[in-house]
């Protein structure tokens, strides 16, 4: 054979509470990576464009209602609509960056204190996704947050509710693997060059990664 197989691409998830920079740490890391050559996809969740996605926005605007559970069961469907073209995606060696994923998922939905919804509930519907090769936390804390700007008009965009997701990210960080925790409360440059290194030594793992895995 004179083909060489494709290398496989890698999936890296960036989270983080609200005005912690993803977004902008996610553009930053995107071109990076496409200046050295790889081929990159930049996507988010939720993903507001598809029918699932906008029953999800109107809710996330506060113009619909919506059950705890039904709600964050359309999350995760969300995500499992376009889990077969992440796949996809990665086999054929497009790297992929995604804002937010499953621990956005849990963490949101655990937070409203709900007592049939807790975390181990919120985390069922997320098993058998594709499992990120590496999650990249932006830590940041609240007073740094509030110099950011204020919150938003969404709902989940308030005080209580950001310091519950807070400390249910802190939760599921200390039990999950491959999770970076970066401290986001410096400057974006700094942000950002961190995020090359701990990027960059991931993609240099993955022929030991082996292939992509599952979310378990
Ligand atoms: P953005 O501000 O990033 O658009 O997010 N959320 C997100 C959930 O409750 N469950 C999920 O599965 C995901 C991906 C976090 C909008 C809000 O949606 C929350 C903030
Ligand atoms: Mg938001």
């Amino acid at each position: 054979q004179s083909t060489s197989p494709t290398r496989r691409g890698a999936l890296i998830v960036v989270e983080g509470l609200d005005r912690a920079g993803k977004s902008s740490q996610c553009e930053m890391l995107r071109d990076s990576l496409s200046r050295q050559g790889h081929v990159v996809k930049y996507i988010r969740f939720p993903d507001r464009t598809t029918p699932i996605g906008k029953l999800i926005d109107s809710y996330l605007r506060g113009s619909s209602h919506q059950d705890d559970h039904s709600i964050h069961l359309l999350f995760s469907a969300n995500r499992w609509e376009i889990a077969k073209s992440i796949e996809e995606d990665i086999a054929n060696g497009t790297t992929v960056i995604v804002d937010r994923y499953s621990y956005s998922g849990v963490v949101y939905s655990a937070a409203k204190a709900n007592p049939t919804l807790s975390l181990e509930w919120a985390w069922r519907p997320e098993i058998g996704l594709p499992r990120p090769d590496i999650c990249l936390f932006l830590s940041i804390s609240p007073e740094e947050a509030a110099k950011r700007g204020g919150f938003g008009a969404e709902r989940y965009e308030n005080g209580e509710m950001q310091t519950r997701v807070r400390e249910l990210f802190q939760t599921i960080f200390e039990k999950q693997q491959d999770v970076s925790i970066i401290d986001a409360g410096k400057s974006i440059e700094e942000v950002s060059q961190e995020i090359r290194g701990v990027v960059a030594d991931c993609i240099a793992r993955l022929d030991v990664a082996g292939a992509l895995r599952k979310l378990g």
